[in-house]
């Protein structure tokens, strides 16, 4: 080797070994994990590399700093870090940064985030009850909870609600800085999605305070075949009193033809149209779907 190549070699060796070194790749579940069960992620402090699938992207909880939630096959995590990093859903990204503890949530700070590849499959969101969301095991991930009721259906943000299904209560929040504020959620049952998370009010009770976070109003649905195809009469049919429909209240599902396009009849910001089947016609108030509302048939 000449004097050139040895500097060309030595230069190499500098910039590249180094990121070599510490670019250990490891398992998220790994990089996490809690053996001694103190709601400390025994690798505190130290740096590590991770690469997963983004499932809550950028500016969602956080509009000025990086605060996203990736998962591989093995667990999720949160990824922060005070710079903002651009990271879409669906992204795959490999993350190098210092496993730390935030309220009792496990995060990787301090976090670069390189990516890999766009537009992967997000991981199917994992099924859970209300009492395996006030758990340590699953944070971080993408969850799903089915037949759960909320403390109220116009939801605001940064606020916390309750959450209820059959085998007990959980907290879901609502970040502001998602679409989500303003949301008008079901009255009954339905199923939500979103990341789950944990902030505790009391540092010394690390095993407490988790919550749920949805990410944007698609992930509160209602299961729609659930619920019976009614004919439009039956829906408005009087009760005793001859006037309250009977199914006051109840969640329907009808079809129609448009009589009454939304944009003829809406007057606010509350879209409302008229819709007839063959059996009586009836008014759809306070819809989704705008495009639909202003067809004229
Ligand atoms: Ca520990
Ligand atoms: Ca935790």
């Amino acid at each position: 080797m000449n004097w050139d190549g040895f500097r060309r070699f030595v230069l190499v060796s500098t910039l590249i070994l180094p990121a070599l070194l510490t670019a250990q790749l490891i398992p998220i579940r790994e990089a996490i994990e809690d053996l001694d069960n103190d709601g400390k992620p025994d690798r505190r402090g130290q740096t590590v590399t991770v690469t997963g699938i983004v499932t809550a992207p950028d500016s969602i909880f956080d509009i000025r700093y990086t605060d996203i939630y990736i998962q591989d096959s093995s667990a999720g995590v949160n990824v922060f870090s005070f710079t903002f990093q651009n990271a879409d859903l669906g992204d795959s990204v490999l993350v190098t940064g210092r496993v730390d503890l935030y309220r009792g949530k496990t995060e990787i700070s301090n976090a670069t985030i390189t990516l890999l590849g766009t537009n992967r499959p997000l991981p199917e969101p994992r099924l859970l009850t209300c009492a395996q969301m006030n758990k340590e095991e699953y944070e971080g991930e993408l969850v799903r909870i089915s037949g759960v009721r909320i403390g109220a259906v116009f939801l605001q943000g940064n606020s916390n609600y309750v959450l209820e299904d059959s085998t007990g209560t959980t907290q879901v929040r609502i970040d502001a800085e998602t679409e989500i504020p303003g949301f008008v959620c079901y009255p009954d049952t339905f199923t939500i999605i979103g990341i789950k998370s944990q902030y505790t009010s009391d540092t010394t009770q690390l095993l407490t305070g988790y919550q749920l976070l949805p990410r944007f109003r698609t992930d509160f649905s209602k299961d729609a075949l659930s619920i019976p195809l009614r004919t439009i009469a039956e829906t408005q049919r009087p009760g005793p009193d001859g006037v309250t429909p009977e199914l006051l209240n109840t969640w329907v599902r009808v079809q129609g033809r448009i009589t009454g396009p939304a944009r003829i009849f809406t007057s606010g910001s509350s879209p409302s149209l008229y819709i007839q089947d063959q059996t009586q016609g009836i008014n759809i108030y306070n819809c989704t779907s705008p495009a639909e509302q202003t067809r004229f048939l």
